[in-house]
């Protein structure tokens, strides 16, 4: 009898067969990494680097990890690739490990206009109480504030300035990051994690000319495994020649342990699968993708961040209906099979934990092989969604916020309209399988 963890997965992979994904964050990896994170490579311990190993046995591990190493190097014409970090989040600690002394300052976009936790938001992350955090936002048009941001640099004078986002429409103008870095020496890291498939794709323009450092995880749209790369520029290494270096000793002795091996494995292969002509097709998909949701949103009346998008995702801002409906928008999408999650908007009226957007991306749906007919279908549902729930108003006294959710969702999770919704969702989503290599 099977353990009831098979069971479990058997239940997760029909989930995701039967709804709509649209965390700009996730993405479905190939049958061939999914065999090598399943693969003897996940028994092995191998702390250390290629021929320089605290443990024997990692011959064909050596081979494995320069592979990788290789392989990133090659895919971003740069002179040093470390591939060891557990994610996104160890690996911009390790960065800053690496180029940081506790108490000095760090400069990162404010998580509220689209930034990231680990990119200095203030007091409750390690990079906002180990550092002196300097965080610069987004100006009228909700791009970010080039102006406030090199004043910022000059009264702060930060030793690291760190770009990347996580719930921003906008093309990352590195030229303009560079500047504000140059103007007052201090390192420049590009956190690209959700936008390194459109890099590669050449859907987005590549910051390896500017920046010292690139971070990416290798699981959103790369479509490899849950990892981090870490990456040193020309830039960089003139600047510095130790910097590699000191970004290995970051990882290991400095932070981690023994590497995921099998991760590292499907790292390499997920570099391989990049360099495919399908590759690109497929991250031209998810912009057509991605610009025919957001449009078909506006034609239902929808409010996005900026009026669309210019990557693979978009920020519905929902305070037209009602602040703080968040929460409440995505539980029902979910209920009507569109998973995606609540997100903060600029200039946020409520709070994080009750915000008022949504944060919609097309990577996942895109592999699984859906094109602009299923994204007018899909903008459309989300649409009957938030007419349903757009007169749910959060109140405004915070102890009854609780209450009210904890009642809206149990009368959401049998309403007959967000139900009748989700069988129409699984009947389209039914017919794609998880993975495709997508947009052919
Ligand atoms: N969890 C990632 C995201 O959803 O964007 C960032 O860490």
């Amino acid at each position: 009898m099977p353990d009831i963890v098979f069971e479990l997965i058997k239940e997760e992979e029909q989930r995701q067969k039967e709804k709509v994904g649209l965390i700009p964050s996730e993405n479905n990896i190939s049958p061939d990494v999914s065999a090598v994170l399943s693969s003897c490579l996940s028994s092995k311990y191998s702390e250390g680097y290629p021929g320089r190993r605290y443990y024997e046995g990692n011959q064909i591990v050596d081979k494995l990890e320069n592979l990788a190493i290789d392989r990133l190097k090659e895919l971003f014409q740069v002179p040093h690739a470390n591939v060891q970090a557990y994610s996104g989040s160890p690996a911009n600690a390790a960065i800053m490990f690496a180029l940081l002394e506790p108490g000095e300052t760090l400069m990162g976009l404010q998580l509220g206009a689209g930034g990231h936790l680990t990119h200095g938001h203030p007091k409750v992350t390690f990079s906002g109480k180990y550092f002196k955090s300097v965080q610069h936002g987004l100006d009228a048009d909700d791009r970010i504030d080039f102006e406030e941001m090199l004043a910022l640099a000059y009264e702060h004078r930060p030793k690291m300035i760190i770009t990347g986002t996580t719930s921003y429409p906008f093309i990352l103008d590195f030229a303009r990051f560079q500047e504000v870095a140059d103007a007052v020496g201090a390192w420049l890291v590009a956190d690209i994690s959700h936008i390194t498939g459109l890099i590669i794709g050449g859907e987005h323009p590549s910051p390896v000319p500017y920046v010292d450092v690139i971070m990416s995880t290798t699981h959103k749209t790369f479509r490899g495994p849950r990892g981090a790369m870490i990456l040193a520029t020309d830039r960089g290494l003139a600047k510095d020649p130790q910097l590699g270096s000191k970004i290995d000793k970051a990882i290991i002795p400095g932070l981690q342990g023994g590497p995921h091996d099998a991760t590292t494995a499907g790292i390499a292969l997920a570099a391989e699968e990049a360099t495919r002509p399908e590759f690109k097709t497929y991250v031209r998909q998810i912009r057509k993708n991605a610009d025919t949701l957001a449009a078909t949103l506006m034609a239902e009346g929808i409010k996005l961040v900026g009026n669309g998008t210019e990557n693979h995702l978009m920020v519905v801002d929902l305070t037209p209906f009602s602040e703080g409906l968040g929460t409440q928008a995505a539980f029902a999408m979910d209920i009507a099979g569109i998973y995606a999650n609540r997100n903060v908007i600029p200039n946020e009226p409520c709070s994080p934990f009750y915000p008022s957007g949504l944060r919609l991306g097309t990577p996942l749906v895109t592999t699984r092989g859906m094109k602009e007919a299923e994204m007018e279908k899909v903008g459309r549902w989300i649409a009957r969604v938030i007419d349903i729930v757009k007169g749910e108003t959060l109140p405004i006294d915070k102890k009854e916020r609780g209450p009210f959710i904890k009642t809206f969702k149990q009368k959401a999770v049998t309403n007959p309209e967000l139900l009748a919704i989700s069988e129409e969702v699984k009947a389209m989503a039914s017919q794609f399988p998880l993975f495709t290599w997508g947009g052919e």
